[in-house]
C-alpha cells in the first residue's frame, strides 16, 4: 500500500490510500499519550475521514517503536499537562476533549480499526475499546490505571467495557489495574486478532480491504444498530438517521417532496402499504 500524507499536524500523522485512512498518534517519546492538541488533531482527521466518500475504513494506531525499542498504541492522557480541572492546552483551558473523540469514533458511519502495538493504557485503552475492531500485535499490553493514579472513565471506558468482557472481568480490570497480554485480551474478547508486531499494519490493511468489498450502506446500518443497543436515545437517533437517509432515496419520498415543491397533491396511491 502506498500511503499519501493528507495534512501536516504537530502530534499525529494522517495518511490515505485505496479507500483507507490511517491516523497515527505521533508522540512515541511519551508512549503516545495525548494532550488536548493531540485530541483536537485526531478529531479533525477523523472528521475529514468521515466526510470523504472514498474512505470506508480508518486505521488508528500509534507511532513506534520509540528509541528505547518500546512500542505504544497510547498511554492515555498526558499527565504532564493535567491541571486542576482537566488536561490543559496552550490556551490555558482545562479539557477532557477525548470524550468528544470517543463519540465521533463510535458514531461515524465508517469502520474504525485500532491497531495496537505495545501499551494501550488508561484513556489510550478506552480509545481502542471504542473502535469497531481491534487488532493487536503480540506485544500488546492492555490496562486501565485510573484508580492507581487518580482518574477513571465512567463512560464507555467502564460500561462499554463491561458489555465487551462482562461485568466481572470489567470490574477486575478497573479495580485491580493489572496489565493484560495480547493473548489474554484475545481470550476475553477485548481484541479481534493477535499478529506478530511486524505484520500489524499489513493485517489491518487486509481486514480493511476485505471490509471495502462489502456494502457500505449495510455496514453503516449495522454499525448504528450495534450502537443503538447500547447508546439509548442517541443510538436510536443514529439508527433512525439511516432510515431517513434510505427513505430520502426512495421514489416514494421523492414524490412527496416534489409534490410539496410543485404545490400539488402527492400521488400516494402509487406506493404500496407493504405487509
Ligand atoms: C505506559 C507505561 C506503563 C509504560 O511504562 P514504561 O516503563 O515502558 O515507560 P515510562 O518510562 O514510564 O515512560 C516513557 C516516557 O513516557 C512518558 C513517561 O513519563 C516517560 O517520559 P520520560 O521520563 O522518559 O521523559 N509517559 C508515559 N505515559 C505518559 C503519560 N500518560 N503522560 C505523560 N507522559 C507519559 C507507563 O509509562 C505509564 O504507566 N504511563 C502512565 C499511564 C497513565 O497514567 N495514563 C493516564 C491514565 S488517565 C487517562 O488517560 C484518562 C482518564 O482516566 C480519563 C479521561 C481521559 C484520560
Amino acid at each position: 500500500i502506498t500511503w499519501k500524507p493528507v495534512k501536516n499536524y504537530a502530534d499525529i500523522l494522517y495518511h490515505k490510500a485505496d479507500g483507507i485512512a490511517k491516523i497515527t498518534i505521533n508522540r512515541p517519546e511519551k508512549r503516545n499519550a495525548f494532550r488536548p492538541q493531540t485530541v483536537f488533531e485526531m478529531y479533525d482527521a477523523f472528521a475529514d475521514a468521515r466526510e470523504d466518500q472514498s474512505i470506508g475504513v480508518v486505521l488508528l494506531t500509534g507511532a513506534g517503536p520509540h528509541t528505547d525499542g518500546k512500542y505504544a498504541f497510547c498511554a492515555g492522557g498526558d499527565q504532564s499537562v493535567r491541571g486542576h480541572a482537566g488536561y490543559v492546552g496552550d490556551d490555558g483551558v482545562p479539557r477532557l476533549n477525548v470524550l468528544d473523540l470517543q463519540k465521533l469514533i463510535r458514531s461515524m458511519p465508517k469502520v474504525v480499526i485500532a491497531l495496537v502495538a505495545g501499551y494501550a493504557v488508561g484513556g489510550g485503552h478506552v480509545l481502542h475499546l471504542v473502535c469497531d475492531l481491534t487488532i493487536s500485535a503480540d506485544n500488546g499490553v492492555f490496562s486501565q490505571v485510573g484508580p492507581k493514579m487518580g482518574s477513571f472513565d465512567g463512560g464507555f471506558g467502564s460500561s462499554y467495557l463491561a458489555r465487551i468482557v462482562g461485568q466481572k472481568k470489567a470490574r477486575e480490570i478497573w479495580y485491580l489495574c493489572r496489565q493484560y497480554t495480547a493473548a489474554q485480551a484475545l481470550d476475553m474478547g477485548l481484541v479481534n486478532a493477535v499478529v506478530p508486531v511486524a505484520q500489524l499494519e499489513a493485517e489491518g490493511v487486509k481486514w480493511a480491504r476485505e471490509i471495502l468489498t462489502h456494502s457500505p450502506l449495510a455496514i453503516r446500518c449495522l454499525k448504528s444498530a450495534f450502537n443503538a443497543d447500547v447508546d439509548g436515545q442517541s443510538g436510536i437517533q443514529e439508527l433512525a438517521g439511516n432510515a431517513t437517509l434510505l427513505y430520502y432515496m426512495t421514489d416514494e419520498a421523492k414524490e412527496f417532496h416534489s409534490a410539496q415543491r410543485e404545490k400539488r397533491k402527492p400521488d400516494a396511491r402509487k406506493f404500496p402499504w407493504l405487509p
